[in-house]
């Protein structure tokens, strides 16, 4: 019944090669560092191997950025700088068939999204930053804001492409350098981008881009000749880079992890919220810092929503991220499945309800059937931490204020989702909610023009709209 293998067309589609090299000083360039062979999650197949740094690869890159940057586009006019990034959105449009296959064969994640909405949100936020390049004087912050220098960034495998663009495309913007690395289980599509960053005819060392391990990430963020950090990952790598960074006075923004609510009012009108529920935890299996992992649902109507719910989520389909019918593709890694199996069992342990959709899964590959949890209550686990997977926690509340009470009952604030007729309800909740996106009777929007980033442990700084663009600029 399942095809596993990536069809020989994908392959050429995706232009696969056998060997990828890193990108420093606008040459392609084998690391000293181990090779590392990537994964594709759907298949368990050894897709490319890839070659990483060594610390000495590491300090090349930051002194090609370096120089780059006090040579050539630290001082570039912003006209110059915004012809160089419409480049990069253009290539990547010409390239979107290409970038979406591979990314789904890097990543698991369904052809339908990465073809509909990582390709394109990347190509986004490279179009919207070569806008701001030469308006940067008239942003509303001062008349004469400055570039930092060379930008260290570390991105994580949810969204490899999309990240890349998130991190690279303000950096350009705003007159930075940059030295970035992928995650080790995704570097690829960041590999092509450095290709297309060539294709654009950036000056050498302008964007360095490495792949390797967590001490690569480690060595470029705490490079001391690195001016700024911007990392997306895990809170616990966060608060590690916060310590490294600790009184060198670098400019740090962080983007960690999340742990949503999505709440459900009696007015709202229950099959939307119910397609806005689905999109909000199984989109990209749930590998999305902003997930509505959480779902509150008014107790009126518990019982209708959660019927509604298990019969939509029933209709999903799982398996092969090239099938366009793929409805939730492959779990990242190995790592990540056992991760998201152990905390789903710790949900069995605490007593809440599980309900498992009983859609077929390939029997090669990692893969996750999509999971609702009912009964659960704020002190278990599964209501707490972060799964990063296609599991979705169901908790009741009585009055908007124990909505929001619970709501607020986390330790992150990235995300928040509001269902309800009430355009005042909406007003109100979300300024009692602490979350640095509240979406209202949808969820998972991504545009480049809207600032985004968290509250306390999702970490701080912002990303996307002209907010983003004070990270990489002294103002
Ligand atoms: O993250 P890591 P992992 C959460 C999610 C997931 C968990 C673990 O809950 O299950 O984190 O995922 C690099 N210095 N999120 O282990 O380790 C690493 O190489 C500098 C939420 O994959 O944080 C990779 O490039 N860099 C999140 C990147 O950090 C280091 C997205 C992320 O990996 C480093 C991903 C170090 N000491 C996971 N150690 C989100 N906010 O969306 C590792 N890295």
């Amino acid at each position: 019944m399942w095809e596993y293998a990536p069809a020989p067309e994908s392959r050429d589609i995706a232009n696969l090669k056998p060997n990828y090299r890193m990108f420093i000083d606008g040459q392609f360039v084998e690391g000293a560092g181990e090779p590392l062979k990537t994964v594709n999650p759907g298949t368990e197949e050894v897709l490319a191997e890839v070659s990483t740094a060594a610390p000495a690869d590491v300090d090349k890159a930051v002194k090609a950025a370096r120089r780059a940057y006090d040579r050539v586009w630290g001082r570039m006019p912003g006209a110059e700088r915004a012809k160089y990034i419409f480049r990069i959105a253009r290539l990547i449009q010409e390239r979107s068939r290409e970038l979406a296959v591979l990314e789904s064969l890097d990543n698991g994640k369904p052809i339908k999204e990465s073809r509909d909405v990582d390709v394109p949100t990347a190509a986004a936020h490279f179009f919207y930053h070569a806008g701001w390049a030469d308006k940067l004087g008239y942003a509303g912050l001062g008349p004469d804001p400055r570039p930092l220098g060379v930008a260290g960034q570390v991105i994580p495998w949810n969204f490899p492409l999309m990240m890349a663009a998130w991190k690279i495309a303000p950096a350009l913007a705003t007159g930075n350098t940059v030295v970035i690395k992928p995650a080790e289980t995704t570097p690829l599509s960041a590999l092509v981008l450095a290709e297309i960053i060539q294709q654009a005819d950036l000056p050498p060392g302008v964007v360095n881009i490495l792949a390797g391990a967590g001490d690569v990430g480690s060595a470029v963020v705490s490079h001391p000749d690195v001016d700024k950090v911007a990392f997306t990952g895990s809170t616990e790598v966060g608060k590690l880079i916060q310590r490294q960074l600790a009184g060198t006075g670098r400019k740090l923004t962080l983007e960690l992890g999340g742990k949503a609510a999505n709440i459900v009012f009696d007015d709202a009108p229950l099959d939307q919220a119910v397609e806005g529920i689905v999109n909000g935890i199984f989109f990209n299996q749930g590998h999305v810092c902003c997930a509505g992992s959480r779902l509150l649902v008014q107790e009126s109507v518990a019982d209708e929503l959660l019927e509604k719910l298990h019969a939509r989520v029933s209709t999903l389909r799982v398996g092969d991220p090239l099938d366009k019918n793929t409805d939730v593709g492959a779990i990242n890694s190995r790592e990540q499945l056992t991760k998201i199996q152990e905390l789903v069992e710790t949900g069995d342990a605490e007593g809440a309800q599980r309900w498992t959709s009983a859609c077929p899964l390939p029997d090669k590959g990692f893969y996750f059937a999509p999971t609702v949890f009912s009964n659960v209550s704020q002190a278990m686990r599964i209501a707490r931490e972060e799964i990063f997977g296609p599991v979705l926690s169901v908790l009741t509340f009585r009055t908007p204020d124990e909505a929001v009470a619970k709501a607020n009952n986390t330790p992150y604030g990235l995300s928040a989702g509001i269902w309800t007729e009430k355009g005042s309800r909406i007003l109100w909740a979300a300024q009692k909610m602490r979350a640095g996106v509240v979406w209202a009777n949808t969820f998972n929007r991504f545009d480049p023009t809207a600032p985004f980033g968290g509250y306390q442990e999702s970490g701080f700084g912002r990303e996307g709209g002209r907010t983003g663009l004070e990270a990489y600029l002294d103002v």
